[in-house]
């Protein structure tokens, strides 16, 4: 008889599947109903990778023991405030928190912010005070969904194939996947997402949809909301957003008498400000009445740890640096966990720059980009031979790890590496790892609603257009369908309007105040006129972002950037 091992897809990503080991075949399970017995190409390229399986120093293959060796005596011989840790999210899974512990044990230097959601995760949370989604059968039980600077069909596949029959309604400067199945799709210019959450809030008024008595319980503020949107003519809205008034009315013609869910997405929060723009959106959201419902809702990425003790945590006065904004060349020792900073951490010329000037321990499963700038290198074992739990940000389900297959000899997991360093460093022991798994499985978290909705009252957003001209453009990521941020298939090309003057194949200098780099051009009519577009993981577009902190979160905010672009 043979016996099925569960195995919880590690990849960042909002649908956190499912998957289960039969006789050594792998497969979606069917027992999860976001999973429903399928995976996508992403699960599919990560099965096939090339991992990592001996340790490198200076290029030379070592042993695992020699590269321990060598991890130890630079930890013993640099002082703790200048040795950095930096963990990404190449796999999300509990157990890669417990190298954290050991390093805020030792007194290492931690980062603090987001390269992902953060912005918007503090803007949700200074209105509603977390960062929740509802369940996924208000979703499923919605009429219709806006879909507001996410790209739904790609990067949550799996709970968009639950509510595939809905009506859509799109707000997203490019043309998407989901755009085109949308009854209404909403081309607005970049970062003005909060000028036209104010303008719809206005309009929600003219066309009666608000409910002053719910509002008056269960918020604060709404009146000052509703004033900073009256403080401009509908037509300068309409001429900063780029969204016609007819277009604007035709979304309250679609949802007047629905049950409406909004999914946001990061793309109305990679800007300075993006905090407060959320915070406009998520107004709307109120304003329109859209928690007061029986289904239906406001999802973005929540906070998956939320309602959970964290299991690794350990409360140090360690020093905290933006993970946007760190300079690595500030350390003597940089350790390196499931993350490719040369590729996805904004401003690629600083970050290679940086690590140029440490010694640089990358612990992850693949040779990356940054892995040519490391030291020391250090296996981790692949996904299949580790125990884990995934919690979800895009839902409420959880999913299940077990041990599949034997792990290598030159391979070491997260928690061995944690407590391995523990012991030799005789620190307090690390809580034992089924007590850690056993909590994540047996704990469960309701959904709570806010008790009161906290409206932003003042709105002080610095416009990108204000100094956009016909010469520059702006510059837009989002991930991509055949990879996972800079792993599996990249692509390289920046995509732009045919009408623009570019054709295809030409090859182009792109050029922003933080930095310059060579692309080849592909035409598309998705692209709107003004932006240059990139899929998240394009090796070079992060030259041009800035390595700034966000205003609020200590977070990237990769496209507060204008930039131009000529034949090279
Ligand atoms: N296949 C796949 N799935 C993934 C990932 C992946 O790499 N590949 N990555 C995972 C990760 S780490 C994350 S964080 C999530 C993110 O998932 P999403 O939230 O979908 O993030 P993005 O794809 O970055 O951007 C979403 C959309 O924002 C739009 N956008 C850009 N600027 C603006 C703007 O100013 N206003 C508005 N309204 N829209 C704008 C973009 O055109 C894009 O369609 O996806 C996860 N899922
Ligand atoms: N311009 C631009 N830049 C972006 C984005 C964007 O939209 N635009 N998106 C941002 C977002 S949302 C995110 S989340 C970040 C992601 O940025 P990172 O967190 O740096 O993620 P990746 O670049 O995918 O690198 C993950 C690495 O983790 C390693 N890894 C995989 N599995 C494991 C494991 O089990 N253990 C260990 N130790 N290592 C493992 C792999 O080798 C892989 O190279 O990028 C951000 N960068
Ligand atoms: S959709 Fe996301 S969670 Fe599901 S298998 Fe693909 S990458 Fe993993
Ligand atoms: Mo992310």
């Amino acid at each position: 008889m043979s016996l099925d091992k569960k195995i919880a897809c590690p990849l960042d990503c909002f649908d956190t599947c499912q998957a289960k080991s039969t006789d050594g075949v792998i497969k979606g399970s069917k027992e999860n109903s976001v999973t429903n017995g399928k995976l996508c190409v992403n699960f599919a390229s990560l099965l096939k990778q090339d991992n990592l399986q001996t340790s490198k120093y200076e290029g030379a293959d070592i042993s695992l023991e020699e590269s321990l060796n060598i991890l130890e005596e630079k930890l013993k011989t640099t002082d703790a405030n200048s040795t950095l840790f930096y963990k990404g999210s190449g796999n999300l899974g509990v157990m890669q928190s417990a190298p954290k512990n050991f390093f805020a044990k030792h007194g290492a230097v931690l980062t603090k912010g987001s390269l992902c959601d953060g912005g918007g995760g503090a803007g949700i949370e200074a209105n509603r005070g977390s960062v929740q989604n509802p369940p996924i059968q208000d979703l499923i039980d919605s009429d219709v969904i806006i879909v507001w600077g996410r790209n739904f069909t790609q990067t949550s596949s799996h709970m968009y194939n639950l509510v595939k029959d809905k009506t859509f309604i799109t707000i997203d400067p490019i043309k998407t996947d989901i755009a085109k199945k949308s009854e209404l799709h909403l081309q607005l210019n970049p970062k003005t997402d909060h000028e036209l959450a104010l303008y719809l809030t206005r309009l929600t008024f003219m066309n009666r949809l608000d409910d002053e008595e719910y509002l008056e319980e269960n918020s604060e503020g709404h009146d000052w909301f509703f004033d900073i949107s009256k403080n401009r003519p509908l037509v300068s809205y309409e001429a900063t957003t780029g969204v016609a008034l007819d277009d604007a009315y035709k979304l309250f013609d679609i949802i007047e008498g629905k049950k409406v869910s909004m999914v946001l997405g990061l793309g109305v929060q990679k800007y300075f400000e993006g905090a407060q723009i959320m915070r406009a959106i998520d107004g709307f959201a109120m304003f329109l009445g859209i928690h007061k419902q029986e289904a239906g809702g406001v999802w973005y990425l929540s906070d998956s740890n939320y309602g959970y003790e964290k299991q690794f945590a350990h409360k140090g006065k360690n020093k905290k640096v933006s993970v946007a904004s760190l300079d690595f060349g500030s350390y003597d020792l940089v350790f390196i966990q499931g993350a490719n900073p040369v590729v996805s951490a904004p401003n690629t010329q600083a970050v290679i720059d940086g690590l140029k000037k440490s010694f640089v321990v990358y612990f992850g499963t693949t040779y990356n980009e940054t892995c040519e700038y490391a030291n020391l290198i250090i296996p981790s074992s692949d996904f299949l031979c580790k125990k884990d739990i995934r919690l979800s940000y895009g839902h409420e389900f959880i999913a299940i790890s077990e041990v599949v297959n034997e792990a290598s000899k030159e391979t070491i997991s997260e928690y061995d590496l944690a407590k391995y360093l523990i012991e030799k460093f005789s620190y307090e022991p690390l809580k034992n790892e089924d007590e850690v798994l056993d909590y994540y499985e047996n704990h469960n978290v309701e959904y709570e609603k806010f008790d009161t909705f906290e409206f932003i009252e003042e709105l002080e957003v610095e416009p990108l257009y204000k100094n956009k001209t016909d010469d520059n453009f702006y510059l837009i990521t989002a991930k991509s369908k055949n990879s996972l941020n800079s792993q599996f298939n990249n692509d390289n090309h920046v995509y732009l309007h045919p009408s623009v003057g570019f054709g295809d194949g030409n090859e182009v200098k792109i050029s922003s105040k933080y930095g310059n780099s060579q692309f080849k051009v592909k035409t598309s009519v998705d692209i709107k006129e003004n932006c240059a577009f990139f899929y998240a993981g394009n090796k070079y577009v992060n030259y041009l972002t800035p390595n700034k902190e966000d205003e609020d979160s200590f977070s990237a905010m990769y496209q507060e950037v204008l930039i131009q672009i000529e034949l090279s």
